[in-house]
């Protein structure tokens, strides 16, 4: 078995109110890592972490499930937990052990009881969190529309991504930090292209982006300083910069991509 050194292995939980999405997003990531050779769905019984008979009965997770996948020369260990009212303290549990947690939220449901229990559960262990925001049905405005979810949770939050509102464009997103339109195919070849932004897209990625890199200059001393002379923050810097503040827990992020 490959060795990593400890410096890169991360434990990463997938937590949320039930059916918002997590054993879907964890298989989708072991598809993409490559540690999977298919993508399993949990509706039609072929998931790797929903695998007991009881929660291929009933298409949800009971209790938490582990893999691995190797991502940038890094082994993340993915622990996908339940999210149904009945198995939360099974969540709770495996936050102990974990370094970081993702909290998935449905874009159309928003925040849900759960949710608000798991984001208890990662402030009580001191956990730096990622919001991962899942079902869009092609429709960017439901993100925008939600910008409660960052005054309940994070009010320092912002999103990394946009969902392309054009139709002929999606499923896609538009990435702030490179200010690129990315659009996935509708197969699974994972052959993502990029593009520019589209014109009426533009002046709002801006603004979302300027706010993005104030947000990511105000976490770094040095940061703030050459952001305040008017110098360009190098994307080195600002990649740096939001580690460094998602891991102090002064900040969350938003990203969307599932559709
Ligand atoms: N369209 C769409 N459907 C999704 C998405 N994510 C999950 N689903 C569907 O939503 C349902 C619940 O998904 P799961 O991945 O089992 O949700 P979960 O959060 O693991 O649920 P519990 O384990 O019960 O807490 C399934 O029917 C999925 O196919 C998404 O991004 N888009
Ligand atoms: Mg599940």
């Amino acid at each position: 078995m490959k060795k990593y050194e400890t410096n890169r292995l991360r434990n990463i939980a997938i937590i949320a109110h039930g059916k918002a999405g997590k054993t879907t997003l964890a298989e989708a990531m072991l598809y993409d890592a490559g540690a999977s050779d298919r993508l399993g769905r949990v509706d039609d019984g072929s998931s790797l972490m929903d695998f007991e008979p009881e929660e291929i009965k009933r298409s949800l997770t009971i209790s938490s499930a582990f893999n691995h996948l190797e991502w940038d020369k890094h082994k993340m260990n993915i622990v996908d937990t339940p999210g149904d009212a009945n198995f939360i303290m099974d969540t709770k549990n495996s936050l102990q052990a974990v370094d970081g947690a993702v909290i998935v939220i449905d874009a159309v449901a928003g925040v849900e009881v759960q949710t608000e229990k798991v984001w208890e559960f990662a402030t009580q262990f001191r956990l730096p969190r990622l919001f991962f925001i899942s079902s869009w049905i092609g429709n960017g405005r439901v993100f925008l529309n939600h910008s409660w979810i960052f005054k309940k949770f994070s009010p320092e939050g912002r999103p990394l991504e946009f969902a392309h509102r054009s139709r002929r464009f999606f499923p896609g997103i538009l990435d702030l930090l490179t200010l690129k339109a990315f659009r996935f195919p509708n197969d699974l070849s994972g052959k993502i292209t990029a593009e520019e932004i589209p014109g009426d897209m533009q002046e709002e990625a801006i603004k979302a982006r300027e706010k993005l890199v104030e947000m990511i200059a105000e976490s770094d001393d040095a940061l703030l300083e050459k952001y305040l002379e008017g110098h360009e923050l190098s994307p080195e810097e600002l990649f740096q910069g939001l580690r460094s503040g998602v891991l102090n827990q002064e900040f969350s992020l938003f990203f969307a991509v599932q559709v």
